[in-house]
């Protein structure tokens, strides 16, 4: 019999001393937004909720229709669940407080904005910490994304390990379908937009992109982290969106992007840096601020540190 995400969570609340009723009841509204979501998704083209919403967000960002339903599904199950003290949203320019103790959720309700009108995979990413959001990513307790991809899966971690759930439409429960996910300690797919090459500052950077392609790499860029991440757990690499010249600290942003993958990435087995820092020891100093990412298998990180240093 396959086990629910409800039920998956309740078996594994005595391995886990801080996943209390609470958090599981969060965490339960999570996965029933997302699901939620995942329906406007999959029927956006007959709904007219494809294409702008006419304004711009705190990033400077064209909002997407979709982009603002998904992040008022989202706010509306978390306030009324009652169990979140904080929210972050990427829609909000700043954080809403409830209370102050209690869950801290970030997200980011529609990831990968540019691939909403075009049928492409897109995402919801997930962080919690107790009471705040401004703490480093190594402190989460759970962090996540759904993806919205031919299936809709719910990929989660609770700092023991990464668990993967498909979602069936029929009972329109998350299943357990992947129950032990590991990343392979080196793949042969690096995942970064080679377009803007010229504009990286580390020469190494440029230099390590060649030696992939020597060593017979290939390339995958979907432009949705979520998409991009979700092979690279599943298949190993390495996924980079650096720092250039335009954008000085990369573009994704720390609590809702880099800090929950990074924690994914590390507990199924691999490495999460900016370059210079581990990505989960980073003390958050504004609430969308950006970071350099680089996340995937062991060998590929480690080979492009080596690579990033010598400059
Ligand atoms: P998007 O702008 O489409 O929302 O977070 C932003 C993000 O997508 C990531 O999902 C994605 O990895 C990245 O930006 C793609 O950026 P580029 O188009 O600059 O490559």
């Amino acid at each position: 019999m396959a086990v629910s995400f409800t039920t998956y969570l309740f078996s594994v609340k005595k391995e886990i001393p801080h996943l209390d009723d609470d958090l599981i009841l969060l965490l339960n509204e999570i996965a029933s937004a997302t699901k939620e979501i995942s329906g406007k998704v999959r029927k956006a083209g007959l709904l007219n909720i494809l294409g702008s919403a006419g304004k711009t967000n705190i990033q400077g960002e064209e909002v997407q229709k979709l982009d603002e339903l998904a992040n008022e599904i989202l706010l509306e199950s978390l306030k009324n669940c009652g169990k979140a003290s904080q929210v972050a949203s990427e829609e909000l320019e700043e954080c809403i407080v409830f209370s102050d103790s209690g869950y801290a959720v970030a997200f980011d309700p529609l990831d990968g904005s540019s691939n909403i009108d075009v049928n492409i995979s897109i995402g919801t990413i997930f962080s919690i910490h107790k009471d705040s959001v401004k703490k480093p990513g190594k402190e989460q307790l759970a962090a996540g994304y759904v993806i919205y991809g031919p299936s809709t899966m719910l990929v989660m971690s609770l700092g023991k390990g990464v668990v993967g759930f498909t979602l069936d439409i029929e009972s329109g429960n998350f299943l357990l379908s992947h129950p032990e996910i590991k990343l392979p300690e080196k793949g042969k797919i690096y995942s970064i937009n080679e377009a803007n090459k010229d504009k990286w500052t580390n020469e190494g950077l440029k230099k390590f992109t060649e030696y992939l392609k020597e060593e017979k790499y290939t390339l995958r860029y979907v432009g949705s982290m979520v998409a991009d991440v979700h092979r690279t757990l599943f298949k190993g690499g390495i996924f980079i969106y650096p720092a250039d010249k335009k954008n000085t600290n990369g573009k994704l942003r720390l609590l809702y992007e880099a800090s929950p993958m990074s924690f994914l990435i590390e507990q199924a087995g691999g490495i999460g840096t900016t370059g210079k820092e581990r990505i989960l020891d980073i003390v958050p100093q504004s609430l969308h601020q950006r970071v350099p990412v680089i996340i995937g298998s062991k060998w590929e990180v480690e080979k492009c540190l080596e690579f990033m240093k010598e400059e």
